[in-house]
């Protein structure tokens, strides 16, 4: 047990201490956090590679007291430290991703290309590669009885997290916060792309019995299509029509029960930060305007919650802290997002 008698919660966040100016281990911790500093195939601006540190940084700033969980925080939050080979490796991929891009961009076929071939092969290996890292520590963290949440990267950085826990539980759900549907098959041929990463879900984790998807308003033809003929696996509640629900007349409340009763009772939290208005998170990989507010998506978790249903697992990724470093309002609100999502999986 940690001994807490010399921790003030009041006081400032200890640079010595962990996420939160915590002081617990991660053998204390109830709660462990896994940080991917991966961002390899996105498509638009880069950065969330970087978003761990910017989260552990302004989360020196979050206050503990959180009215929807008292005391949340004393079962123990601890995030691992980041690893610098997994940065590396992606780094070096994102190079080799973006010469296939501005291929792409200009019009050019990468079968013809043997070089680009190559290259494509290299940042789809070690997707797979990554997926393969995030399970096994995921898993390693699970057997060991902790509760696990993963900070992105990119989004395709959950994928063997929530691989890991189909080994756990035979049925969830996953409630995706996202801007994006993220249902595309390999976008710009990339197998592990961020905007694959439901498709990938819902085709190889039957486990997931439900995706249900939040706030989405940038989606293609193909999207669209698998959402219609997946009316088992996948409910869409699209921004545009919740805002013109909310317009009708009914209030949030509503609009969260609906939600939520369509997920299981097990049910796994999937947040992309461009999900939120992007007034939020400014500097994400591909803002779209629209969105929420931070409120509205904790009143969906407190509708969660309140549900009765179980909290299995959290991601949250994209944020990004652009060149504004500290300064920036995106690493603020992502270290506030991961708290309540924290304290939501410790909560009874
Ligand atoms: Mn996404």
């Amino acid at each position: 047990m940690t001994d807490l008698s010399k921790f003030d919660p009041n006081s400032v966040g200890l640079k010595s201490n962990n996420i939160f100016g915590l002081p617990f281990s991660e053998e204390e911790a109830e709660l462990v956090l896994l940080p991917v500093p991966w961002e390899v195939t996105i498509s638009y601006r880069d950065g969330t590679s970087r978003g761990p540190e910017k989260i552990f940084d302004a989360a020196m700033q979050v206050d503990l007291y959180d009215p929807d969980v008292v005391d949340g925080w004393k079962k123990g939050f601890h995030m691992l430290p980041i690893d610098k080979n997994i940065r590396k490796k992606s780094d070096f991929l994102r190079q080799c991703a973006q010469l296939i891009i501005s291929h792409l961009v200009e019009g050019g076929v990468v079968s013809d290309n043997e070089h680009l071939n190559e290259k494509l092969k290299e940042v789809n290996e070690g997707g797979a590669m990554l997926h393969s890292w995030v399970y096994e520590m995921t898993s390693n963290l699970l057997r060991e009885g902790k509760k696990v949440g993963l900070v992105g990267g990119d989004h395709s950085t959950p994928f063997g997290f929530i691989k890991a826990l189909s080994d756990v539980h035979p049925e969830f759900g996953v409630l995706q916060i996202d801007a994006h549907a993220d249902l595309r098959e390999a976008y710009e041929g990339f197998v592990h792309s961020h905007a694959s990463i439901m498709y990938n879900v819902i085709k190889e984790i039957p486990q997931v019995k439900k995706l249900v998807q939040v706030g989405i308003r940038d989606y293609c033809d193909e999207e669209i299509l698998m959402i219609r003929e997946n009316p088992d696996r996948i409910a869409t509640f699209f921004d545009k029509d919740i805002k013109e629900q909310q317009f009708e007349g009914s209030t949030w409340k509503q609009v969260c029960e609906q939600i939520v009763s369509e997920l299981p009772q097990k049910v796994y939290i999937s947040f992309d930060i461009d999900g939120l208005d992007p007034k939020l998170c400014p500097n994400t990989g591909t803002p779209v305007p629209g969105g929420f507010e931070l409120e509205q998506v904790f009143y969906l978790f407190k509708t969660l919650h309140k549900s009765g249903r179980e909290l299995i697992g959290f991601d949250l990724n994209e944020v990004s802290a652009g060149e504004h470093g500290l300064d920036s309002i995106d690493g603020i609100v992502g270290a506030r997002v991961l708290y309540k999502m924290c304290n939501y999986m410790v909560a009874k």
